[in-house]
């Protein structure tokens, strides 16, 4: 097992890394930003290293920083934690260049889900259902309107190094091919600096749905079930639960051991999410996440396997230790994202907090790096605190959620609580009736 591992990365997933290395006996580096010198992580590590000013690009995305603070300290592995440079497979090459093990998966895994057209031929050759479309990059109007014409309309153009939703452009007929790839190409080329896009049939309104997975170096998989993530706003997921009301238990064992059978054939080792769009009893690929997600909670919350422990023991070389069959899936949970943000704009709202207290009792999990007087910088993302709520089935999850999110209390900034208190209260979310597009059709009359 590792001595001591550097956490690259800041807020409450460097506690959550930090809380896990600490329990499995590691020691632990924390870096951090000047402004970031105050950060619980940051006290509560056995060493700190302060790698740079408070802009992202100077601290956090600071690769040689990162490095010298792991040599200088000794670090024998580096957690990336989520966003920031675990999903750069330049860094992760790095990393292992200096003989530190880089607690996340192969680089040329990283790189290969980082290409949505290679991710999507990858995945669709191990067996995992995509939607139909172009076969890799679509290079001229004619052959567009020759593959939507296959595919059926509507059809959606997508960026081949997007996310986000970034150069995503809808046709709905022959005549919308033309503007809409060529919108597609330049978003992309000004987004990602490369033009390249692949077509697909356009889902109107699925779930989005994605399986977590764990994968050690033996080619033993397993996978945690899924999470429903559908309740989003401009790409930002606000709360994510498990499972999700949509899947019978045929569909969740189904699409489980088809993505099992897919990753070990990968030869993926770590864990990771695949994301899917679910619409009339079918899934389609979209992407993988090579990294672990803030979500991943909700996921340990059912099972009671703590995913990042796992994720560690992992990449020290250690065997899964339990199998498929061993998971017991219990209960209901679903995630509450506390955003420093306006509820109703979603414009950041950093400052002081002048007030706090969390909810408690049973079932009730806070993970979060905010304290008393804690001034939110205005540099980082705007997560605060995720509020996760375990209850035996949905109807007493959601229940629990009114209370917790009642007795919660933060003072001096704006937050999505307002907007969370709201959404448990909803009758759509109470009959489990959303797709991707409920909230933003919906925000309004909330
Ligand atoms: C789609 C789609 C409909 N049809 N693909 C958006 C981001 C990217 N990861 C995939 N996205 C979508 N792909 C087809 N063929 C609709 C979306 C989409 C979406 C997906 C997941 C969660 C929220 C979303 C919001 C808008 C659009």
């Amino acid at each position: 097992m590792f001595k001591k591992v550097l956490i690259a990365n800041r807020g409450d997933i460097a506690i959550r890394i930090l809380r896990a290395c600490k329990e499995m006996g590691i020691k632990t580096v924390a870096v951090h930003s000047v402004v970031d010198e105050s950060l619980m992580h940051v006290k509560f590590a056995d060493e700190s290293v302060c790698i740079g000013d408070n802009r992202s690009a100077d601290s956090y995305l600071n690769v040689s920083a990162i490095l010298s603070a792991a040599e200088l300290t000794g670090a024998d592995a580096l957690h990336p934690g989520v966003g920031f440079l675990s999903e750069k497979e330049k860094f992760a090459e790095m990393v292992e260049l200096h003989g530190i093990k880089f607690i996340g998966p192969d680089p040329k895994h990283i790189a290969m889900m980082g290409d949505k057209i290679i991710a999507k031929k990858t995945m669709s050759d191990l067996g995992i259902p995509v939607v139909k479309g172009s076969d890799g990059e679509v290079k001229s109007v004619e052959e567009a309107k020759q593959i939507a014409e296959e595919a059926g309309y509507p059809v959606l153009f997508k960026a081949a190094n997007g996310g986000g939703g970034k150069g995503m452009k809808v046709a709905n007929s022959p005549d919308e091919i033309e503007n809409a790839f060529k919108m597609a190409k330049a978003e992309a080329k000004a987004n990602f600096g490369d033009d390249s896009v692949y077509m697909e049939r356009y889902l109107a309104n699925p779930r989005h749905i994605e399986i977590q997975i764990i994968a050690d170096s033996y080619g033993n998989v397993v996978h945690l079930g899924e999470r429903d993530c559908s309740i989003q706003r401009n790409h930002q997921k606000l709360l994510e639960e498990s499972p999700s009301i949509a899947l019978t238990q045929e569909k969740r064992d189904e699409i489980g051991e088809i993505v099992r059978k897919a990753i070990k054939g990968l030869g993926y080792v770590g864990v990771g999410t695949l994301e899917f769009l679910y619409e009339n009893g079918e899934f389609f690929f979209m992407e993988m996440n090579t990294r672990l997600q803030v979500e991943h909670s909700v996921s340990e919350m059912i099972t009671g396997i703590d995913i990042v422990k796992e994720q560690i023991r992992i990449a020290a070389g250690e065997k899964l230790s339990f199998s498929q069959e061993d998971i017991q899936f219990s209960g209901h949970a679903i995630e509450f994202r506390i955003n420093a943000e306006h509820p109703e704009t979603f414009i950041p709202s950093p400052g002081r907090i002048d007030e706090l207290y969390f909810p408690g009792g049973n079932g009730v999990r806070v993970d979060s790096h905010i304290y008393r007087n804690y001034v939110i910088p205005p540099y980082y993302d705007s997560l605060i605190a995720k509020i996760i709520i375990h209850g035996k089935d949905r109807e007493e999850c959601l229940a629990k959620s009114r209370c917790a999110l009642d007795e919660l209390v933060i003072d001096g900034v704006f937050t999505t609580a307002g907007l969370h208190k709201k959404l448990v209260r909803n009758q759509d979310i109470n009959s489990g009736d959303y797709n991707i597009h409920w909230l933003e059709k919906n925000l309004k009359d909330l």
